[in-house]
């Protein structure tokens, strides 16, 4: 079959803007919807052609090739995290999209990745030291996000929103806070992919949304 899919798992604290990236992925005008909290684990479904495709030749089956992005949205309220061992275990998906928020605690979000991590391996095996086990060998992709970047540097929202170096150079800083638990997640998933992206589900223009399933196509399908 020509087309792929790549199945996502979306996490991340109530308010990261999990609901949002999913709904511009979608292709909603998100400026104008706004999103109510996420209270049920909801299964959203695109099928996008990725700009990378355009570069190939004619006759590369990749030029004609559609992804089917199913992502699984879940609500971030940790009363309701609990779901997403439910979520994790149900669905198998092919990687996690973790959203950070820089206008939120840090040691709140630190709660929610180590929950991610904790719900993750229990969506491997009940049993800690069977889980243990399995993670080492799990071939999984985990990519962190720092999401609403523009809030580092209001810009006119008439203009098209651009990732300027001072932009990029704050949401760094603000991921290093989460690499002690990032270590560890490399730790027990050795075999796993770890990949970063910097963007504003709002204002980042279509191709930086689009770049971010590149990454976990070229993960997942090495084309
Ligand atoms: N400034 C800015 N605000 C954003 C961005 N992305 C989302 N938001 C806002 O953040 C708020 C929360 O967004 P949601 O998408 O509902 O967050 P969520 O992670 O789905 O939250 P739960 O469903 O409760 O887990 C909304 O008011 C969004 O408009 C962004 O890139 N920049
Ligand atoms: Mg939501």
């Amino acid at each position: 079959m020509l087309d792929r899919d790549i199945r996502v798992t979306v996490l991340g604290n109530t308010g990261v803007g999990k609901t949002t990236l999913i709904n511009r992925m979608k292709g909603s005008d998100v400026k104008t919807i706004g999103s109510k909290k996420t209270l049920e684990i909801n299964i959203e479904e695109k099928k996008i052609k990725l700009r990378s495709s355009e570069k190939c030749p004619w006759y590369s089956p990749e030029a004609h090739r559609k992804y089917r992005i199913i992502a699984i949205d879940n609500p971030g309220d940790y009363k309701l995290r609990r779901k997403w061992r439910e979520a994790m275990r149900k669905f198998k998906t092919d990687g996690m999209l973790f959203l950070l928020d820089p206008d939120q605690s840090v040691e709140v979000q630190r709660v929610a990745m180590e929950d991610s991590y904790n719900y993750f391996l229990d969506s491997l095996d009940l049993k800690p030291e069977k889980a243990d086990k399995k993670a080492a060998h799990t071939k999984y992709i985990f990519h962190f996000v720092v999401n609403k970047v523009d809030l580092f540097s209001p810009q006119s929202i008439d203009k098209p929103f651009k990732m300027s170096a001072k932009i990029k150079e704050k949401a760094v800083d603000f991921l290093a806070h989460f690499a002690p638990t990032m270590d560890e997640f490399k730790n027990t998933f050795p075999q796993s992919k770890f990949g970063i992206s910097y963007l504003s589900a709002i204002h980042s223009p279509y191709k930086s949304l689009d770049k971010l399933f590149e990454i976990l196509k070229v993960y997942l399908y090495q084309t």
